[in-house]
């Protein structure tokens, strides 16, 4: 059975094929690859985020559909960037100034505690769907450091590290991180997925 994993984001795409590894019975599908459209992420919450898009991406390609919404939450400022991770800077997933820009506000602030915060979503083109939530703690550096992950990974370093996240290897990344511990919660629906095909129906 086909399911779409809707992203427009390659770096994020390699990592969900990389978690989620192979699974019998199922074949991944990329929105690239469909040529289907962006949606719009109107919501006010990752959840609503993620919802939105992989029912967007179900009901345009017919196939079930996975899709994610990630964002940093820095204690320091109220939760900041949150839902508008991509936007920060005002220009939309401009990684480098969203940074300088996290940083100029972390400025001379002691607390530099902040999490990861990723919800999934697997959606049926009925419009059935299943969200699944992953946190990865730590605190932002006060450079950027490493050239591995994307966005916001060169000035994370999880709980109990001293690297960021852009320093280790994908594999690293991919055994801790937020996208991780949300895409495990929904592997069970995979799996019950790609054995009752019916449940479909
Ligand atoms: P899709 O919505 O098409 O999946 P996107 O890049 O817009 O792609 P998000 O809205 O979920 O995805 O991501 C918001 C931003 O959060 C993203 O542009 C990055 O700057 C950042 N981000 C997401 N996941 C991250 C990760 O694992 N490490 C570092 N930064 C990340």
């Amino acid at each position: 059975m086909k399911v779409l994993i809707g992203t427009g984001n390659p770096a994020k795409l390699a990592e969900i094929r990389e978690i989620l590894g192979e699974i019998p019975g199922i074949e991944w599908v990329s929105a690239a690859e469909l040529n289907l459209p962006e949606p719009k992420e109107e919501g006010k919450t990752l959840e609503e985020n993620a919802i939105i898009k992989a029912v967007a991406y179900a009901k345009h390609s017919g196939l079930p559909a996975l899709a994610e919404d990630t964002g940093l939450e820095v204690e320091a400022l109220a939760g900041a960037p949150g839902v508008l991770s991509s936007r920060f800077s005002g220009k939309e997933k401009d990684y480098a100034a969203n940074n300088e820009k996290l940083l100029a506000l972390l400025s001379g602030k002691e607390n530099r505690r902040a999490r990861f915060r990723t919800v999934a979503c697997l959606a049926l083109p009925d419009g059935r769907f299943w969200t699944s939530e992953g946190v990865l703690e730590g605190t932002i550096a006060e450079e950027p450091r490493g050239k591995g992950g994307f966005g916001y990974d060169p000035l994370f370093i999880p709980e109990g590290e001293s690297r960021t996240l852009a320093e280790m290897a994908p594999a690293e990344k991919n055994a801790i991180s937020h996208r991780k511990r949300a895409l495990e919660g929904l592997r069970p629906l995979f799996l019950a997925l790609a054995k009752n095909p019916e449940l479909l129906a």
